[in-house]
């Protein structure tokens, strides 16, 4: 009964909450906080949910109707029919068609992820085992982002999703992401925002966002990367531009990356 409860409320009643990070029971996406996210969604609802279900309906209906109307008691010297051209050319057309009305729409969202507009700020996401390192290349800020241990947790911090230092983006901007790898393969990635992509040692992917709504978005590792893939999570705090600006200060001086070259070169040197 508990379980049918979260179902439910996870189907209907998270629809209207505002939800950013996996909840219990949960059916379907996680809430849209991006344009290129509602585009994901609405392909999936308006598209191909009713074509996965007209076919399940469909082929439920030939099975039970091959059942009952051809059954043995009904049909005591069964057909040697062997083929039917009309039947055979029509299930392979329909299928095609079927195809080609699903490529379409999503072949466009595709493209529309794939252009990045003009970015109003770029960070960098680098994948290592196990946790992300994120770089703000205009500010020269670096830092490093683990996962918060269970013991460690503070209210309303969510399990194997908080971290201790949280990507800040502001509202409404335009976010660039270089994303790469310093090990094996890892993937950054994002429901709410529709993001997600492969972090390849050696090479720069980029993708892109721009969140619509204040609040902390989490996303997790997507690329089995080793033993602890599963404590690498990804959190992004977006915040009014002010309160971007009064980060962006303190992590000037918190994060700065000549420093921290400095302080590893100096450690190097001993
Ligand atoms: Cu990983």
């Amino acid at each position: 009964m508990k379980k049918l409860f979260y179902i439910f409320s996870g189907t209907f009643l998270s629809q209207s909450a505002f939800a950013n990070q996996p909840v219990d029971w949960q059916l379907g996406f996680q809430k849209a906080a991006s344009e290129s996210m509602r585009d994901i969604v609405a392909f999936h609802d308006k598209l191909l949910l009713p074509i996965i279900i007209a076919i399940s309906v469909f082929v439920l209906f030939l099975m039970l109707y091959a059942c009952v109307r051809f059954r043995a008691s009904a049909n005591p010297n069964p057909s040697k029919r062997t083929h039917n051209v009309t039947v055979e050319v029509l299930w392979t057309l329909i299928p095609c068609l079927i195809l080609i009305i699903m490529a379409v729409p999503s072949f466009k969202i595709l493209y529309k992820q794939d252009a990045i507009p003009k970015a109003d700020l770029t960070i960098k996401a680098i994948g290592y085992q196990w946790y992300w390192g994120y770089e703000y290349p205009d500010e020269k800020i670096i830092f490093d982002s683990y996962m918060i241990e269970e013991k460690d947790l503070k209210a309303n911090q969510p399990r194997l999703l908080a971290v201790d230092n949280e990507v800040v983006v502001p509202v409404d901007k335009v976010v660039k992401v270089l994303i790469t790898a310093n090990d094996v393969l890892h993937a950054w990635a994002l429901p709410s925002f529709g993001v997600k992509r492969d972090a390849v040692p050696g090479r720069i992917n980029e993708t892109w966002f721009k969140a619509e709504k204040v609040g902390t978005y989490y996303g997790q590792c997507s690329e089995l990367c080793g033993i602890k893939h599963a404590f690498m999570p990804i959190a992004v705090k977006v915040v009014s531009e002010e309160e971007y600006q009064k980060w962006l200060s303190e992590a000037r001086v918190k994060f700065a990356k000549e420093e921290i070259e400095n302080d590893k070169l100096k450690l190097a040197s001993k």
